[in-house]
């Protein structure tokens, strides 16, 4: 005979994506949140606010490196007819250099930018009709990082855009799932373009992510506000401290909140009470810096082959075209 164990029940929250993720978080040892917890409006709008800071140099050097080497990308992409397919596209603020390099070099270009963001999707449709109006667009909202059925099956050659450093906040094991789900999905012969942020010296790395402004510690805290705001948790983000650290062994910035003081803090929706020890953190994001070897290494183990890749004087940012192999 079996005794009848009591399976506890959770609270219907408990099973949204954010409430699951939040209770995972929260119960683990240590204390976690998912980086994709930033971003709803409030947090969409920070990031747009980061890109803009000077000590954030990754955007405008990925952009200044398109800029100057669009034409030789898409040169390189070589195809009459071309379908640029964009993950995690946003507002496809940076694409509009590419596709309008992707017509001087291609006789028909589509684009189809997938974001999980109606809002910001729609924002990519006015972009691209204003800077490179002869290429038609097809947006899809999705998670690609669930799955990438939204990646469509085309005649044309097809150029995956994968960039804005997005690989670096994932960690190795799922990018490498993202990469071969993604080459799963692709033929032989097209090619992915991969932006990725490069290793360098450790102070550029800790400002570009502890700003004067604090705009990234708002950012950071804004995890906090969203919990209070759709899960009804009880949060003060002033009390917790927001901490950049760069972890030399792992290759990576890591974001923390720190309990300023030693509280509880109740979450309405979850039936969930968490303690904090002071000085105990949340862990909330990894991001991680490549050489152009260990950048290399993981496209090859994701079942692509680089055939060129740019960088700047600095050799800070790296774009990566790769084929599937
Ligand atoms: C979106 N991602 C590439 C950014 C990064 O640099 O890892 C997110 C970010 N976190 C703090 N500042 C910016």
């Amino acid at each position: 005979m079996h005794a009848l164990s009591t399976i506890p029940c959770l609270p219907a929250a408990a099973e949204t994506p954010l409430g699951a993720e939040v209770y995972r978080g929260l119960t683990s040892t240590p204390k976690t949140l998912s980086p994709w917890l930033f971003y709803d409006q409030r947090g969409s709008e920070l990031f747009e606010a980061i890109t803009e800071l000077p000590e954030y140099y990754l955007t405008r050097t990925e952009r200044a490196i398109f800029a100057e080497h669009g034409d030789a990308m898409l040169a390189a992409a070589g195809a009459r007819e071309l379908a640029v397919i964009e993950l995690g596209a946003g507002t496809a603020a940076k694409t509009g250099v590419l596709l309008e390099a992707a017509t001087r070099h291609c006789a028909c270009v589509t684009y189809f930018p997938i974001d999980i963001s109606a809002t910001a999707l729609n924002e990519a449709k006015r972009n691209i009709g204003a800077c490179a109006p002869q290429v038609s667009v097809e947006a899809c909202v999705a998670d690609y990082t669930e799955d990438m059925s939204a990646v469509p099956a085309t005649k044309a050659r097809r150029l995956v855009l994968y960039i804005g450093s997005s690989i670096g906040n994932f960690e190795p094991t799922e990018a490498g799932r993202l990469l071969r789900n993604l080459r799963r999905r692709l033929a032989p012969g097209d090619l992915l373009l991969l932006g990725v942020d490069h290793r360098k010296e450790r102070s550029v790395l800790l400002c570009a992510y502890n700003d004067a402004a604090g705009v990234t510690a708002e950012f950071n805290r804004n995890a906090l506000w969203r919990v209070n705001r759709e899960l009804g948790g009880g949060f003060r983000p002033g009390l917790f401290r927001h901490r950049a650290v760069w972890n030399e062994r792992e290759s990576r910035i890591e974001m923390h909140l720190e309990s300023l003081i030693t509280q509880t803090v109740p979450i309405r929706d979850l039936g969930l009470s968490v303690d904090f020890r002071r000085g105990e953190s949340i862990h909330t994001e990894n991001s991680y810096k490549f050489t152009p070897e260990t950048a290399g290494r993981m496209l090859e183990r994701g079942g692509f082959t680089v055939r060129q890749s740019w960088t700047d004087e600095k050799r800070w940012f790296g774009v990566y075209l790769a084929e599937a192999a």
